[in-house]
């Protein structure tokens, strides 16, 4: 556990085991965390527990520019900071993010997965080629041991060209299969000690699901859909295995894992899900520079976003029912602001908005982003801003996959006391809190679908604040605005 602040406050009490604020609960005894990755032999898989081990070990390497120290860069817990208010001095306070609220550390996360491809960790870390050689090397002990447990495989969901490296995969019907996932789970639990598990996807784009009344439109129908071996994708039979054995579950890519059944079964019992699709690179710049631009008056007309990556994603996402699922949620990430300002966007009005996404094998995780953005101006004026985003796509991808690991543990701690309510409950099944973090963000039925960046952050920054007796941060500095 890291260190934590103490707030010096009347409306918040620390006990042994809580730190009560007037409406919000927080037990502070974080438990051991584990998470269950599905398509742990990927590349997002396998960087996510590479960089942990590396950080976990201090390893340090040589790169051709010099040496290079494991770190936590572009995690907003680990490597971000809240501002506290001015201290006795005038000046602002900041602190890590991370020690805000007793939270888990990344490196004490245990790993565990599922993968259709059989290969160990240290051979699947070489295949993603994203980490240099020199870490691989001093990683490559740690990694070789850890195998994918076998994985439910349903060609028809993702594209055919996957199905080379599928060797790995569970036999029996759906349900037996399903069973097999449970059993997996409750063996980690019993055999690593861990209390808490939390399952996370971040297998391959899937194409989305029919959604048929009878099958999937209620918990009940989805589970005789599962008995009688219906329309049910593996990402879904995961979300089911996984709410069944009462642990949370985060969907990482853009398909429709959460049909209505699945999202009944997770109330019902309580259990936290959340999604979907990572919100890492050319997304989360657009929900800053569409916030800004229309937050600033000016007025986003035509939104053009190029893709081109060359690792196993590219290659998946190039056939057209998974480009499909990711095109629709690249798409939809800038409604809440266009629907927002109704002095620049009339009935029903939208910038036209395109995704393309090409697979170029050469450039393998280093994705290339390309977005056009063309805005009218005063007067009839035209703007246009061009942007170029390279990057390996998974080491931004991980940072963000420890981020909703650590924020779902907290949520699991939080109880809420609603104005006038004389009892403490949990936050909604539909963890909207991750929005920050996701594509397109799942929400509880009726509650407003938030993509803006800021509007995203100062959500968790504020709630994890009350949780302190702290008010929303509101940057007005009034004491320095008076004469
Ligand atoms: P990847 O293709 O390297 O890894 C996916 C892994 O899933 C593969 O090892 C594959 O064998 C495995 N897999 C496929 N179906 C499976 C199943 N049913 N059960 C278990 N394993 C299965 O892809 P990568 O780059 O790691 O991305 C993973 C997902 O995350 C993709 O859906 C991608 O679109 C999504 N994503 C990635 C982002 C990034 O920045 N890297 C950002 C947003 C989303
Ligand atoms: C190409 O867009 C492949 C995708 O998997 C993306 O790289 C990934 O979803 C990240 O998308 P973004 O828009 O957050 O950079």
């Amino acid at each position: 556990m890291t260190e934590n602040i103490r707030i010096n406050n009347p409306n918040v009490k620390y006990t042994d085991t809580h730190i009560k604020a007037q409406y919000l609960s927080l037990s502070h005894t974080h438990t051991h965390t584990h998470t269950h990755t599905i398509g742990w032999g990927g590349n997002n898989g396998t960087t996510v527990t590479a960089a942990v081990l590396a950080n976990r070990l201090g390893l340090t390497w040589r790169t051709k520019t010099g040496e290079q120290k494991a770190n936590y860069y572009g995690s907003l817990f680990q490597s971000s900071t809240v501002c506290l208010g001015p201290g006795p001095d005038g000046k602002e306070v900041n602190i890590p993010f991370r020690d805000l609220l007793p939270m888990v550390h990344p490196n004490d996360i245990v790993f565990d997965g599922w993968d259709i491809s059989s290969m160990d960790l240290g051979s699947a870390m070489e295949r993603a080629e994203v980490l240099d050689w020199s870490l691989q090397e001093k990683l490559r002990p740690h990694m070789s041991c850890l195998r994918p447990r076998a994985s439910i495989y349903i060609p028809e969901f993702i594209a055919a060209n996957q199905a080379g490296r599928a060797d790995n995969i569970l036999k029996g019907t759906m349900a037996e299969q399903v069973e097999q996932i449970r059993a997996d789970i409750q063996d980690f639990r019993h055999s690593s000690g861990v209390e808490k598990v939390i399952v996370l996807w971040t297998a391959n784009t899937e194409r989305f699901c029919d959604l048929t009344a009878g099958v999937n439109d209620t918990a009940k129908n989805l589970l005789a859909a599962i008995q009688s071996g219906g329309e049910v994708s593996p990402s879904t039979l995961f979300a089911v295995a996984s709410i069944l054995e009462g642990c949370a579950y985060i969907n990482g890519s853009p398909q429709n894992t959460f049909v209505p059944g699945a999202i009944e079964l997770a109330v019902e019992r309580n259990v936290f899900i959340a999604g979907d699709d990572f919100k890492s690179g050319q997304t989360k710049i657009k929900s800053v520079l569409v916030d800004f631009l229309i937050s600033a008056g000016i007025k986003p007309t035509s939104i053009v976003s190029y893709n081109h990556l060359g690792n196993n994603d590219g290659m998946n996402l190039s056939a057209p029912q998974q480009f499909r699922s990711k095109e629709i949620s690249k798409s939809n990430v800038v409604d809440d602001m266009v629907n927002s300002n109704p002095i620049l966007y009339h009935n029903g009005e939208k910038p036209d908005h395109c995704v393309v996404i090409k697979y170029v094998p050469y450039v393998g995780d280093s994705k290339r982003a390309m977005d056009e953005y063309t805005s009218e101006i005063m007067m009839g004026g035209t703007n246009t801003i061009a942007m170029h985003n390279t990057c390996e796509d998974s080491l931004l991808a991980s940072p963000i996959i420890l981020d909703l690991v650590l924020l779902t543990e907290l949520c699991q701690r939080v109880c809420v006391r609603p104005q006038g309510s004389e009892t403490f409950q949990s936050f909604h099944s539909v963890l909207a809190i991750l929005s920050f973090m996701c594509k397109a963000p799942l929400v509880p039925p009726g509650a407003p679908l938030v993509n803006a960046y800021f509007r995203q952050r100062a959500c968790i920054e504020n709630i994890m604040r009350a949780c302190l007796g702290l008010p929303p941060q509101n940057h007005m500095h009034l004491e320095h605005k008076l004469q």
